[in-house]
């Protein structure tokens, strides 16, 4: 799963899953969030994302303000499992 390529090719689900499980949103969100506060930081999102080194600093923020909704710095469960039912 690569959250900047999902949200590039919207019109092109992956393999065709639109929905996916809680618990398949838990373990990639546990996976991301990487020191287990239950949030995703700027820096974990973009470690997590940088593990593709085409990903740039710049997609990594892009795609970390996209799924801040409420722009409080973090990416809650509830604002991860937004952006991957997208
Ligand atoms: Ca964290
Ligand atoms: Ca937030």
């Amino acid at each position: 799963m690569h959250l900047y390529d999902s949200e590039r090719q919207k019109s092109a689900p992956i393999k065709g899953q639109t929905m996916r499980s809680n618990a398949e949103i838990q373990s990639q969100f546990d996976e991301i969030d990487t020191d287990g506060d239950g949030y995703i930081t700027a820096d974990e999102l973009k470690m997590y994302l940088q593990q593709n080194p085409k990903v740039s600093d710049a997609n990594a923020a892009a795609t970390f303000k996209y799924a801040d909704e409420n722009s409080d710095g973090q990416i809650s469960f509830e604002e991860f499992a937004e952006l991957i039912r997208k």
